[in-house]
């Protein structure tokens, strides 16, 4: 016997999907290669109750989208229908602040509210103040934590009610820890796990896990090189938003903010008024959309 139900991809597995209905989770097979479902998407699936399977029928549109692109520029979806962006940073791993704010560009452009979890505050947070108060500056919002004492989880918590939050940011940082401490019995792979069962349990895909009726956390693997896709003009400009304020105040409307005089960016470069480290991370982000853009 078949029935219609609609549930929400808890994550991409093989060919298939976890889809999470009011009652319980069904392994749900793709019709075609068109269907690319993702974490977080709203789905329409026929559920054969004898076989306890599902087929999912159509995709509902995205409320938004996380996306990277690949090696080649191509865009590959990351977690769709969210409410936040979490960017998990550790003093160890010593952390990659261009991987920052890469991932702080990609919730920018899809217009998804970020904020930055410090983790691991027991192991002493100073190397990291600098950035984090001018993180702090930029009003993204800043909490410390440590998933391992339980240190800040109460706030964090807050932080988190109501709505879908994508968890991103280097591999070993401590999400998947982080994910543990705050949902009972979701049983993240940790690195202690992925290492006890020689790695063949590694997740290599988003996984979805209700942290209450309202609210969902989007455990992301460990991306060496994110990068948002560039699908608007001035992408890597509007990633970052000290550097968005000040273009329009540039001479020239097209003004890259490299060498071009009259650029109102590069001198508050030069004032300190915009930090050089943030303003080197929209460089390099530029300089790779322009590469992505040259023929052949
Ligand atoms: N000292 C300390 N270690 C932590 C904390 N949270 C996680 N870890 C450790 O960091 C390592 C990586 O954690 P994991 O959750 O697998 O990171 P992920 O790759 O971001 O999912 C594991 O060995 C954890 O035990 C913390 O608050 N303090
Ligand atoms: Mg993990
Ligand atoms: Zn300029």
């Amino acid at each position: 016997m078949n029935d219609t139900r609609q549930g929400t991809v808890l994550a991409n597995y093989g060919r298939g999907v976890l889809v999470q209905d009011d009652a319980r989770a069904w392994h749900c097979a793709l019709k075609g290669r068109k269907q690319r479902p993702v974490c977080g998407d709203r789905v329409t699936f026929s559920a054969d109750l004898s076989a306890e399977t599902g087929t999912v029928e159509s995709v509902q549109p995205r409320r938004n989208l996380i996306e990277r692109i690949d090696a080649r520029g191509r865009p590959e979806p990351v977690a769709a229908n969210l409410d936040r962006v979490a960017i998990v940073v550790a003093p160890e791993p010593a952390p990659d602040w261009y991987l920052v704010d890469r991932y702080w560009a990609g919730a920018r452009l899809a217009r998804i509210p970020a904020m930055l979890v410090i983790n691991k505050t027991d192991l002493g947070g100073q190397p990291l103040a600098a950035e984090i108060d001018n993180y702090r500056r930029l009003s993204l919002p800043c909490l410390e934590v440590a998933a391992r004492s339980g240190d800040g989880l109460q706030a964090l918590r807050a932080a988190l009610a109501g709505g879908a939050t994508l968890l991103v940011g280097q591999s070993g940082v401590g999400k998947s820890s982080l994910v543990n401490a705050l949902v009972p019995h979701a049983r993240a792979q940790t690195a202690e796990l992925t290492r006890d069962e020689e790695g063949r349990h590694t997740t290599t895909t988003a996984r979805r896990y209700a942290l209450d009726e309202a609210s969902a956390l989007v455990d992301a693997p460990g991306v060496r090189d994110f990068a948002p896709p560039a699908t608007m003009t001035r992408a890597a400009e509007h990633g970052f938003p000290e550097i968005d304020a000040l273009a329009a105040r540039c001479r020239f409307n097209d003004c890259r903010h490299f060498e071009e005089p009259g650029c109102a960016v590069r001198a508050a470069v030069a004032a300190g008024g915009i930090s050089p480290r943030r303003y080197e991370s929209y460089r390099r982000l530029l300089r790779l959309y322009e590469r992505l853009a040259e023929p052949g």
